[in-house]
């Protein structure tokens, strides 16, 4: 894989409890860093701010132990009241531009969801520190999704930008090796950590694959 010197985390876990399938979600994402994840998205859909905080503050302690960078999906007061290291933000969350306004996140990092190909011409998105390629190939994690932009869609945005690009959704030990080929700097999943009987083992695997 093409390490982005901005962006030095090759293997990007995306968690939310309800993706854990039962697990213990603090257990799965301390299995994932110890089979080689390298920063930790905390995503939770249809939860109230107070109930996301708690959890944040939970997988906060985990990642803290193992020098983990701990990204919040979606909501700035998590973020902040955390001071997590950064947060992920799509087209109809706070956007990119307004956030780096604010103090708290003037040094923080900011990633961004690319739905669409104007996007990369907009300010939103050279305001921010890397770009979620959105999704790679459709996924039932995530069914309310633009564009399945396919190896193809990221070579032709690994021709229009330089910013990191971490490719996300259906991502596998299968199609790794290809993304990889088409210019991803990271690999973000959740399934196929989270839902896999062994995350660590999973993850393991995962890293080796991107490590070849
Ligand atoms: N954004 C685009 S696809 C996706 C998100 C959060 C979900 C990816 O989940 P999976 O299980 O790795 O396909
Ligand atoms: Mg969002």
């Amino acid at each position: 894989m093409n390490l982005h010197p901005k962006f030095p985390y090759q293997l990007y876990l995306v968690i939310s409890e309800k993706d854990c399938l039962g697990k213990d979600f603090l257990k799965v994402a301390e299995d994932a860093i110890l089979g080689g994840v390298d920063i930790i998205q905390l995503r939770e859909k249809n939860t109230g701010t107070k109930e996301f905080l708690t959890k944040a503050l939970q997988l906060k302690e985990v990642t803290e132990k193992y020098n983990i960078p701990l990204i919040i999906n979606d909501h700035p007061e998590v973020t902040e009241k955390t001071d997590a290291f950064g947060i992920h933000v799509g087209n109809s969350d706070t956007p990119p531009m307004t956030l780096r306004g604010q103090s708290f996140f003037k040094e923080k990092m900011i990633g961004y969801s690319i739905e669409y190909l104007e996007q990369l011409e907009n300010k939103q998105t050279s305001i921010s520190d890397y770009l979620g390629v959105s999704p790679i190939f459709s996924t039932k994690t995530k069914e309310d999704t633009v564009t399945e932009w396919g190896l193809d869609g990221l070579s032709l945005i690994r021709t229009l930008t330089d910013k990191p690009l971490i490719a996300i959704g259906n991502i596998n030990l299968n199609n790794a090796q290809m993304i990889i080929k088409a210019g991803a700097n990271s690999l973000a999943v959740v399934s196929a950590i989270c839902a896999a009987e062994h995350p660590e083992q999973a993850a393991y695997e995962l890293k080796n694959e991107i490590l070849k």
